[in-house]
Parts: structure tokens; C-alpha cells; sequence
């Protein structure tokens, strides 16, 4: 694997891991706000996040590449309420998008058509993930972030489960 695709590679493994802790952070803030739903919802983004790590981690590997873990970014502790949070994840979201879709096009300049197979999966991802966000964030809009409504969303929240990747 080229040297230059290889760091882009280990770089975004640490972006995964930055993801997992601010989404954990996330959760901690929202247990302080008696949301424990949606705490559920970003325990099991916490999850999916590390998945998506070794995903990475294990596609290094099989290429016969280096694993190189650098720090991980200390994460905001703080938000201003839920509407607030999600607005983040959105954000976050996109600028994960951003970041896939640029080491997608550094494979495909330097022809390794198997990163670009294995990145494909997250770029398909992204988009399920930026669209479930960006449902979240409408629905408590609606409610404006209080209420009953949001009761009840926290309510749904807790439903969310862990599913493996495939
Ligand atoms: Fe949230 O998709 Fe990985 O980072």
C-alpha cells in the first residue's frame, strides 16, 4: 500500500476513535439531564464508532500494512441541550463524510482499487448515518427539544440496540 494512503488510513482509525469518545462524552452529558434514552442512543454510537475503528484496523492488517494509534483528541464535555447535541452530531457526521470522501479520492488518484472497495462501505454508511441524524434532529425541532414530546423520543431512544457490522 502507498505511504500516503496508508497514513490517510491510519489518521481516519484515530477519527473513529475521536467519534466513539465524543459520542460517550455525549452520553454522559445527556445522563446529566435525566435523558437516558438518548444516553442509550449514543452508548450504542459509542459502539458502532469503535466498530468502525477496527474495521480500519483490520483492513490495515490484512493488507499487510502498520497500525499507528496516536492520541485521541480530548472531547467537548458540555453542550447547551439536546437540540444542541444533535446539531453536533450532524456536523460531526458530515465532516466524517468529508473526510472519507477525500481519502476515497486519494485511493482512486493512486489506483488502489482495494481501498476504494473497502472505503465504499463507509461512504454507503454515511449516508444512513447523516440521514438517521438528521431525522432525530427534525423530530425534536418539531417539539422544540422539551415537553412531552420529548419524553416520549427519549422513550424511543432506549429501544436503539448494537447491531454487529456486516
Ligand atoms: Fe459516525 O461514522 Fe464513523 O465516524
Amino acid at each position: 500500500m502507498k505511504e500516503n494512503v496508508l497514513k490517510e488510513l491510519n489518521r481516519q482509525l484515530n477519527t473513529e476513535l475521536y467519534s466513539a469518545y465524543l459520542y460517550l462524552s455525549m452520553a454522559a452529558y445527556l445522563e446529566t439531564q435525566n435523558l437516558s434514552g438518548f444516553s442509550n442512543w449514543m452508548k450504542v454510537q459509542f459502539e458502532e464508532e469503535q466498530a468502525h475503528a477496527m474495521k480500519l484496523f483490520q483492513y490495515i492488517i490484512d493488507r499487510g500494512a502498520e497500525v499507528k494509534l496516536i492520541s485521541i483528541e480530548t472531547p467537548q464535555t458540555e453542550w447547551n441541550g439536546i437540540i444542541d447535541v444533535f446539531e453536533h452530531v450532524l456536523r460531526h457526521e458530515q465532516s466524517i463524510t468529508n473526510s472519507i470522501n477525500d481519502i476515497f479520492d486519494l485511493a482512486l488518484k493512486e489506483k488502489d482499487h482495494a481501498t476504494v472497495n473497502t472505503l465504499q462501505w463507509f461512504v454507503k454508511e454515511q449516508v444512513e448515518e447523516e440521514a438517521g441524524v438528521s431525522d432525530i434532529l427534525k423530530s425534536l425541532m418539531m417539539i422544540d427539544g422539551k415537553g412531552t414530546g420529548l419524553f416520549l423520543l427519549d422513550r424511543e431512544m432506549k429501544q436503539r440496540q448494537f447491531q454487529p457490522l456486516i
